[in-house]
């Protein structure tokens, strides 16, 4: 009997005395370093702590003595509620001791600039082992390092040129006026409950569209039909992605070897099936060739990387697979989530909705929306602050990782200089920088596009035609971070989404649905609550976004 209680208790009792000690020997380290320093006693990378702390976490509240430094740092996302608030509480440095590595925030944006600066020379590099799950479909761009990397990234750089930045405008135009008929037709629903998934349709269509060339309509949350055999090459996709967390936890052999059980089934055969087609245009591609006529559309993402695979032999055929789904993966989450917030964001703020439509009415003049030219978008600047505003404060990922390796660097903080040990994480925490009251002022929380606007004073010309983009961040604003590591996919992303205003916002408002009796205002409150009430998913996000439903009307 006890021999049987041995067996079972053993492995948790090593378990438990394997992450105490480790949690000890990282807090003796920490504690050299010398910044504020926090103790939490699970590993923030445990994929099992991933998922259930955000289920703990508010249970501990209810415990005595629960309400420490555990339950402010412990849950993954913690940045997003915080923001500024530790940083001005104990400094622009902090560490948390963890059984798994020590963590450092920084909100200082000298600091963060010299560590992206030096990321080159070794002193901190991205932590290649934290995405080495995105390898599933072959070796890619984010997972590597050094001479693979800059190799990748020329290649990389280069599909992401103003061609398929025309692709991202056109089919965005055409994909932001389906999606407001379906928004409109839909009159039998109290206002639209579903804006965050269709947001998601709306994003991996034009993902498709300028990464493959193909197109396809709208197609609302409502009118999706279950459809039986092989799947589209779309659908394969948005199943990927839609459970990229067990494809990423589990890869694709092990994926296979379960598919007897029904839903991992299908995914793994969209798994295979996404594979499959981009080999067949490999093929394609092979038996075409380059002064081939305009059949296929040329300058998309994966005739890019196609190109540099087989003609300029820059990377290998298993690595431009690997890209592709990077890039997919990378663009997919990014884009649709911020779609979401600006929507909830500008139905908590009618009035930033006029600011804009005036903008794009002035731009549109007679045109109609699909007459509207790539070249005219950079004269949209206000519709552009919005997206700039929107990932100020809810930036998809809320830190940026990087580290140490084997080798301790120094780094000079307000002043002091702070020797950052090996293996140690180093956060640039985003979202607290771009909300800091010493680089934002007071109103750092408040939304307001209206900060990034300047006009050339007097001038007889359209206010329209004075105004231009510019913002004195000091530096403390990387939401698609900054140097040689920063997305490549930022401009698509501002297309994508300038394009999306302009074909929804010159004739329409968008509104929170008002309850019976309610007043317009507290119906705004509840926007804004939906926008507090956001988590870390896999990126930042609206929790419960389907609560608030909208509704949108003619511009009067
Ligand atoms: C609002 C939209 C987006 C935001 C806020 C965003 C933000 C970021 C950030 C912060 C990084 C990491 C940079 C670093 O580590 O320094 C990144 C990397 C990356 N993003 Fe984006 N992104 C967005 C949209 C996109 C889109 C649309 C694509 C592609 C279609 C894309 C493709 C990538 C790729 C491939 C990387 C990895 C680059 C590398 O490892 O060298 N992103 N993004
Ligand atoms: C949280 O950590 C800080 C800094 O180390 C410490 O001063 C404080 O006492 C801790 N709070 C609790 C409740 O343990
Ligand atoms: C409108 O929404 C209802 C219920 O949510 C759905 O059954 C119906 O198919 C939708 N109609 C259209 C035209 O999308
Ligand atoms: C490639 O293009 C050239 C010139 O247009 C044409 O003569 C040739 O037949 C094409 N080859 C293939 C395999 O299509
Ligand atoms: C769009 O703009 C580009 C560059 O200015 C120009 O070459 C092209 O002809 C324009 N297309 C249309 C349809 O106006
Ligand atoms: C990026 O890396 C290249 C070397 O591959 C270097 O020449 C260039 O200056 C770097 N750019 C930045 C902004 O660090
Ligand atoms: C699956 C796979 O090939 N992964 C590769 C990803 O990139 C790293 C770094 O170049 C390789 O070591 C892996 O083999």
């Amino acid at each position: 009997m006890l021999s049987i209680v041995l067996t079972i208790c053993s492995p948790v009792a090593l378990f438990v005395i394997y992450t105490a000690w480790s949690l000890f020997s990282n807090y003796l380290i920490a504690r050299k370093v010398g910044l504020p320093l926090f103790v939490i006693p699970v590993s923030p990378e445990n994929p099992l702590w991933l998922l259930l702390c955000h289920y703990i976490i508010p249970l501990l509240s209810y415990v005595p003595f629960g309400n420490g430094n555990f339950t402010r740092f412990g849950e993954t996302g913690w940045e997003f509620r915080e923001k500024a608030r530790v940083h001005i509480e104990y400094g622009d440095a902090i560490i948390i001791a963890t059984p798994g590595k020590n963590w450092i925030y920084m909100c200082d944006a000298d600091v963060i600039r010299d560590i992206i600066r030096r990321e080159r020379q070794g002193d901190f590099a991205r932590p290649v082992e934290l995405l080495a799950m995105l390898d599933v479909f072959g070796p890619n761009i984010s997972t590597m390092n050094g001479a693979d990397w800059q190799r990748q990234r020329k290649c990389t750089a280069a599909s992401f040129n103003e061609q398929s930045n025309v692709l991202v405008w056109t089919e965005s135009l055409r994909q932001g006026q389906q999606l407001l008929q379906y928004w409109k037709n839909n009159t039998s629903v109290p206002g639209v409950s579903t804006m965050a998934k269709d947001t998601r349709t709306l994003a991996l269509n034009v993902l498709v569209h300028a990464a493959f060339g193909k197109s396809f309509d709208f197609q609302g949350t409502h009118d999706k039909k279950i459809t039986s055999g092989p799947l589209s090459y779309r659908d394969a996709l948005a199943l990927i992605l839609e459970n990229a967390i067990a494809i990423l936890a589990l890869g694709p052999q092990t994926l296979e070897r379960l598919a007897f059980i029904p839903p991992l089934g299908r995914l793994s055969e969209a798994a295979k099936q996404f594979r499959k087609y981009m080999l067949d245009m490999f093929e394609e591609y092979t038996h075409s060739n380059d002064s081939m006529p305009e059949n296929k559309l040329q300058g998309n993402l994966m005739t890019s990387l196609i190109r540099a695979s087989l003609t300029d032999k820059l990377i290998t055929p298993d690595e431009a697979i690997g890209n592709m789904f990077v890039f997919n993966f990378a663009g997919h989450d990014t884009t649709s989530h911020s779609l979401a917030f600006t929507f909830m964001l500008l139905a908590a703020h009618p009035e930033v909705q006029d600011w804009m439509a005036e903008e794009i009415r002035y731009v549109l003049g007679e045109k109609q929306i699909s007459e509207l030219n790539y070249s005219e978008f950079p004269r949209f600047v206000r519709t552009l602050s919005v997206l700039l505003e929107t990932v100020r404060l809810y930036n998809p990922l809320l830190s940026i990782v990087k580290g140490t390796e084997t080798q301790p660097s120094l780094l000079t903080v307000r002043g002091k200089v702070v020797t950052i040990p090996p293996h140690t994480r180093v956060l640039l925490n985003l979202n607290a920088l771009q909300t800091h009251p010493r680089y934002w002022g007071s109103d750092g929380e408040s939304f307001n596009p209206s900060r990034w606007i300047h006009s050339t004073p007097s001038g007889t010309s359209n206010i329209h035609d004075r105004e231009y983009l510019q913002m004195n961040e000091h530096g403390a604003y990387i939401p698609w971070g900054e140097g040689n590591r920063s997305c490549p996919g930022k401009k698509f992303a501002q297309v994508e989404h300038v394009a999306v205003m302009v074909s929804m916002f010159r004739d329409h408002v968008i509104g929170v649905k008002r309850w019976e009796g309610e007043s317009a205002e507290n119906a705004r409150e509840r926007a804004r609550g939906a926008l507090r009430d956001s988590g870390m998913k896999l990126l930042l996000q609206m929790l419960r976004p389907e609560k608030t439903p909208l509704v949108w009307e003619r511009r009067v």
